[in-house]
């Protein structure tokens, strides 16, 4: 049931963009998978209406950390997010964060470094070139989105900031806005949003600092301007518009395992093996996939097991999940 279109034609240039919209939405209804399928993976955000204001960033191509999965479309992943300051719903932070203002925006770096103080974004990122990683995203809520990450590796900019040998975690914190983040006004989590990492971890080449997504600076949605992606742990500890990072001695609170130690740990592995108290994660559903679509085994760590099981050694992935 593939249909094979001329090699490097982008079904845009072949259909109008309304008609390929619409055909995707009936294929969708269908149940026919999608366009990821039937059309290629074309769709990236200069297709896309929605990504119009977003400034488009000069990306390094070509990393060797990126999977050669298909990409989930542009739309997707910016319509089916969770980001709880604007809402519990997964449309709720496409629809209801358009107030929100990501420019100016400035970091606080604090704790065990040399160098700490409140950044501008340009000169926390600026020395940088932004670098294209294609990861996978497995939410804890079984499912997966693949997404072309443009961003920095966080440790490169760690490095510049000198932590001290006592920084043995690096703790993270998201804006607090209930002007312009409606799910802030009705509490549905304690915020500030709070996440961490071990130093080991915060270093490893594969974490990311995102500024952007298919090439152009990340929607409000995806955590503008500044987000965390770590590819190999549950979807949570990505934690979204970050104002604060930190460097400290002991493990740092975080948000979910605040909110139910009883399933959320500090470490949040991607793990088949291990279900959550609710639901099995063994398997996994592909968002943009279509109703149809068979789900997936879901690997350790989310596929990446080779770069990043030998930070585990000696830990108890059931206990330490
Ligand atoms: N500040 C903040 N960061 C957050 C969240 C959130 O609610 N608030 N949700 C997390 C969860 S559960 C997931 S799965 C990912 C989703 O990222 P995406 O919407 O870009 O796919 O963001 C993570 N980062
Ligand atoms: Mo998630």
């Amino acid at each position: 049931m593939l249909i094979n279109k001329p090699p490097g034609i982008r079904p845009s240039e072949i259909t109008p963009e309304s008609v390929f919209r619409n055909r995707r939405q009936l294929l969708r209804a269908a149940g026919l998978g999608g366009a990821g399928l039937l059309l290629g993976t074309g769709c990236s955000a200069e297709e896309s209406e929605a990504s119009g204001a977003l400034k488009s960033l000069d990306v390094v191509k070509g990393s060797s950390f990126s999977t050669d999965e298909p990409m989930t479309d542009y739309e997707d992943i910016t319509s089916y997010n969770n980001f709880y300051e604007f809402g519990l719903d997964k449309s709720d932070p496409a629809r209801l964060s358009g107030d929100f203002k990501p420019r100016p925006w400035s970091v606080e770096i604090a704790g065990e470094a040399a160098k700490t103080g409140v950044f501008d974004l340009d000169d926390i990122i600026g020395p940088h070139p932004i670098e294209e990683r294609i990861y996978r995203l497995r939410c804890v809520e079984a499912w997966s989105m693949v997404v072309p990450w443009n961003g920095i590796p966080l440790g490169d900019i760690i490095k510049r900031f000198e932590p001290t040998s006592r920084a043995k975690y690096v703790a993270f914190e998201t804006v607090v806005r209930p002007s312009e983040m409606p799910g802030q006004r009705r509490g549905v989590l304690d915020f500030p949003y709070v996440e961490g990492l071990t130093m080991a971890e915060a270093m490893h080449p594969l974490t990311l600092l995102a500024v952007g997504l298919y090439g152009r600076e990340l929607p409000n949605q995806n955590g503008a301007p500044l987000r965390l992606v770590v590819p190999w742990k549950y979807g949570f500890k990505s934690i979204k518009s970050i104002v604060k990072i930190s460097f400290t001695e002991t493990e740092p609170p975080t948000t979910w395992s605040l909110s139910a130690p009883r399933e959320y740990g500090f470490y949040a592995n991607v793990n088949p093996e291990v279900d959550h108290p609710r639901w099995s994660q063994a398997k996994e559903r592909a968002i943009g996939g279509g109703v149809f679509s068979p789900k997936k085994p879901t690997l350790m760590f989310n596929g990446y097991a080779e770069q990043v099981a030998s930070l585990y050694e000696g830990l108890d992935l059931r206990k330490n999940f």
